[in-house]
């Protein structure tokens, strides 16, 4: 077959809800938006354990440490996970993270803002684990199997982080007056950035059309956006907070909330590199890795010297 009817073939499987797997052909772009995708993805798991690893030596208690502490062990779990499947498409993962610690691949521009309360860590958890989920239950039906497998399982420890987050939030908001006050502040300072992570408005999207074709994604990111909103307000209303925007209003016609622009312009920025958090994050992961480098050599020496012993048998 030639490349345009192994091309409509490939369509026709898609279009059939088929899942594609590693060896099976595909066209060039569909594995270099999946690798980029998935990429990104993975390094937005791995980079997004910092704002709150931050937190882990201060949480105001013991059970709160130990909520914490698995929530961001299930995020490196989760970068695992995606590392593998990016890996199923011939990359090679070095290269991958090569790429991260010199500030080529990008990785979400949520976590690029600091936290600095111990409110931001339910915010993080209700807003930015809520919209994660929001984009990512999609992504459990994604055409690709090894993506679409791997966010099952993130999908379900998503919802057990939405609910720790939310559950930080409900506390502050019904304490005292202060925190009250850190509560509002923290959903002052992460609705618009979270609002971002669903990445731009369709109309300046370079890759959503040809990805909702290939099922990749299954729906646009303003769909997605408006969903979150819609999902989230009533949740402010019963904590008692108020979502910082004068344009959120609700729509009958569309049955749902019509609201207002994020500043794009932040988010262009901090995409490329010139967020508050861009330096002090890649600064952290790239130590980590130099810090790493003996336990990989030593389980690789380790891994050699099993294989050796095992040909000699
Ligand atoms: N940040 O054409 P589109 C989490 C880039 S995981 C940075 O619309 P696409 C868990 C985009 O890459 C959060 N860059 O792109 C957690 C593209 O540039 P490129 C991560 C962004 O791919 C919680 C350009 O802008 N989730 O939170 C962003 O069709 C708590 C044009 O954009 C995923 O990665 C952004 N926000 O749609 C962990 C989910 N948005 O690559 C720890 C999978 C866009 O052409 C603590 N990814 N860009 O140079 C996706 O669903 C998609 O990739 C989108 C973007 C929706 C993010």
């Amino acid at each position: 077959m030639n490349t345009e009817q192994l091309e409509k073939e490939f369509q026709a499987r898609i279009d059939a809800e088929e899942k594609i797997e590693p060896k099976d052909w595909m066209p060039d772009a569909y594995r270099k938006t999946l690798i980029r995708q998935i990429s990104q993805h993975a390094h937005s798991e791995i980079v997004g354990m910092l704002p709150e690893g931050n937190w882990i030596t201060r949480a105001p208690s013991l059970r709160s440490k130990v909520i914490l502490l698995a929530k961001v062990q299930d995020e490196a779990g989760h970068g695992l996970y995606l590392y593998s499947a990016a890996e199923t498409l011939g990359i090679d993962r070095e290269q991958l993270l090569h790429d991260l610690h010199i500030g080529k691949a990008k990785y979400s521009s949520i976590f690029n803002y600091p936290t600095l309360t111990w409110a931001d860590i339910g915010a993080v958890g209700w807003l930015v684990d809520g919209a994660a989920i929001a984009n990512q239950v999609m992504l459990c039906r994604t055409s690709y199997g090894p993506y679409a497998r791997a966010m099952v399982k993130i999908c379900k420890e998503e919802s057990f982080h939405q609910r720790q987050g939310y559950e930080i939030m409900m506390h502050m908001a019904r304490g005292t007056e202060a925190q009250k006050r850190m509560a509002q502040d923290a959903l002052n300072r992460w609705w618009w950035p979270s609002l971002m992570m669903f990445g731009p408005p369709d109309k300046e999207s370079t890759n959503t059309e040809q990805s909702v074709k290939w099922r990749i994604k299954r729906q646009t990111n303003d769909e997605l956006r408006q969903e979150f909103v819609d999902k989230t307000l009533p949740q402010a209303e019963y904590l008692g907070l108020k979502i910082p925007d004068k344009d959120l209003k609700w729509n009958e016609e569309k049955k749902g909330y019509d609201f207002g622009t994020p500043d794009w312009e932040e988010f262009y920025n901090v995409i490329k590199g010139n967020g508050p958090c861009n330096k002090q994050r890649l600064d952290a992961r790239v130590k980590a890795d130099k810090e790493g480098e003996w336990v990989r050599e030593a389980s690789m020496a380790y891994y050699e010297k099993k294989s050796a012993k095992k040909k000699v048998a």
